[in-house]
């Protein structure tokens, strides 16, 4: 493997770390590939004896570099986050190295404490997540840590990276799942993509669908339900619930018919769009969320986003009984949360301006700002958004607004909205940064609507540019 040599030089560095017995802090973020490579850093220092504390942070803001500093840390380990504050960390850390696959600016391309998939040359968006660098980074301390794959796969599917055919895993997220199959820890199967589909009745896990997100059916179980019935397909057999996985194949048909009749045709959503590679966890309980790893990424964001960082990571170091038990309840608070903004949303249509192919929602009073992106990526997998640009604010604290942009899978052109983030936080003192297809910033509230306006802007400007050049060639 090309890459080899990086994770190595990567892997001395700690090694020599742990030697010195340097007090180690690995900081990470806290959605579930956040989760996910922090506990394999940890684990993979753990491992080597070293003296060594994991903490997780919402984003790498000036204040969290400022607490960093003044920590009593001598090495720091960031994992998924930090690739736009670079100046920030090489003026106030000593000693540190960052793993990420967030966008990063050309300039810091060259620096020697940064591991990033854009510095692999690798597309940070799709080819590896914190989780899967993480990973190979760790496989290089020790061999043995090759019983960690199984969380590079969680948190690439977690950041939805599952963008190769049928929703699969690509380049160094591949490599990861490879060396997973490989040890027996992850095997595939190819099915309907719906949660729930070894473990839950079949009209939960339609109701449970969220990418595409269907007004009325999403969220609703009542309405899967009639559904289903409507259709003609039996629920139970001798009086138990059935799950999608016991479905026949003319049964699957009728389930993706009820979903496909609920988006326009304009939206060009097709039938390929809802079958995928599934990934099962083989040393997970086969009735466990955690043992399909799109739903153990959802379980982890979860408790991120609910404040049980903690429980999160205490399942992916190998915790489960009454932590599992916490974070399947976290779960079910999460999405209850979820379900009642996006009820809510359908109702405030003033919520949502449109403005060309940008949609800004104002999310103030409803959505707590932890709750924002993943409400974000919600909505913009909507029929009424999926070919738009979703640009959402809120209020986080007193005095800052939290933005969450993401790209709908059907928007016409190629956008680095991570860049466009960075660039207008950055004019109004705030923070920002990200992925081609989802981002977010930080910014003081006396500017948010000239925030969004210039997002907006940009955004139109740049799909604008980038379809003119398509008509030129
Ligand atoms: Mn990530």
């Amino acid at each position: 493997m090309e890459h080899r040599q990086v994770f190595k030089e990567f892997a001395d560095i700690i090694e020599e770390r742990v030697e010195k017995r340097s007090k180690i802090l690995v900081a990470s973020h806290l959605d579930a590939d956040g989760l996910a490579s922090g506990s394999i850093l940890f684990e993979a220092c753990r491992r080597l004896g070293a003296n060594v504390t994991l903490r997780i942070y919402p984003e790498l803001d000036g204040r969290a570099v400022e607490e960093l500093r003044g920590s009593r840390y001598e090495f720091f380990i960031l994992a998924d986050l930090g690739s736009s504050m670079i100046a920030e960390l090489d003026g106030s850390l000593n000693d540190y190295i960052l793993i990420d696959h967030h966008v990063i600016q050309e300039a810091h391309t060259q620096n020697p404490r940064v591991l990033n998939a854009w510095k692999l040359g690798l597309d940070g968006g799709r080819d590896a997540c914190s989780s899967t660098l993480a990973y190979f980074l760790a496989k290089e301390l020790d061999h043995r840590n090759v019983d960690l794959s199984p969380l590079a796969v969680v948190g690439s599917v977690a950041d939805r990276q599952d963008c190769g055919p049928k929703h699969s895993l690509i380049e160094l997220n591949r490599l990861a799942l490879s060396d997973a199959m490989k040890a027996g820890h992850v095997s595939v199967v190819e099915d309907l993509l719906l949660p729930g589909r070894e473990t839950r009745p079949l009209h939960e896990s339609l109701s449970l669908l969220n990418n595409p997100y269907i007004p009325g059916l999403s969220g609703n179980k009542d309405a899967a339900y009639s559904a289903l019935m409507k259709a003609e397909i039996n629920l139970k057999v001798s009086g138990a619930w059935r799950t999608l996985s016991e479905l026949t194949k003319e049964e699957k048909s009728k389930v993706v018919e009820i979903i496909l009749s609920s988006i326009p045709p304009s939206q060009r959503f097709t039938v390929e769009q809802l079958i995928g590679e599934i990934y099962l966890i083989e040393l997970e309980d086969s009735l466990s969320p955690l043992r399909d790893a799109r739903e153990y990424a959802t379980l982890l964001n979860a408790c991120g986003r609910m404040g049980k960082q903690d429980i999160g990571v205490s399942v992916c170091l190998g915790n489960r009984d009454r932590y599992l038990a916490e974070a399947m309840k976290t779960l079910s608070e999460y999405r209850f949360n979820i379900n009642r903004i996006m009820q809510s949303l359908v109702v405030e249509t003033s919520r949502i301006s449109i403005k060309d192919s940008v949609a800004i929602l104002n999310g103030r009073e409803l959505i707590p700002d932890k709750l924002l992106g993943p409400v974000t990526s919600i909505v913009v997998s909507s029929p009424d958004y999926r070919d738009k640009v979703v640009v959402a604010l809120t209020n986080s604290g007193e005095k800052e607004v939290k933005v969450s942009a993401r790209v709908g899978e059907s928007f016409g052109s190629v956008l680095n909205l991570g860049a466009i983030m960075d660039e207008v936080a950055r004019k109004f003192g705030g923070t920002g940064g990200g992925h081609s297809m989802a981002a977010g910033a930080k910014i003081p509230s006396e500017f948010s609507e000239s925030f969004a306006n210039q997002v907006a802007e940009k955004v139109l400007n740049e799909s604008r540019a980038k379809i003119e050049n398509k008509v030129q060639k």
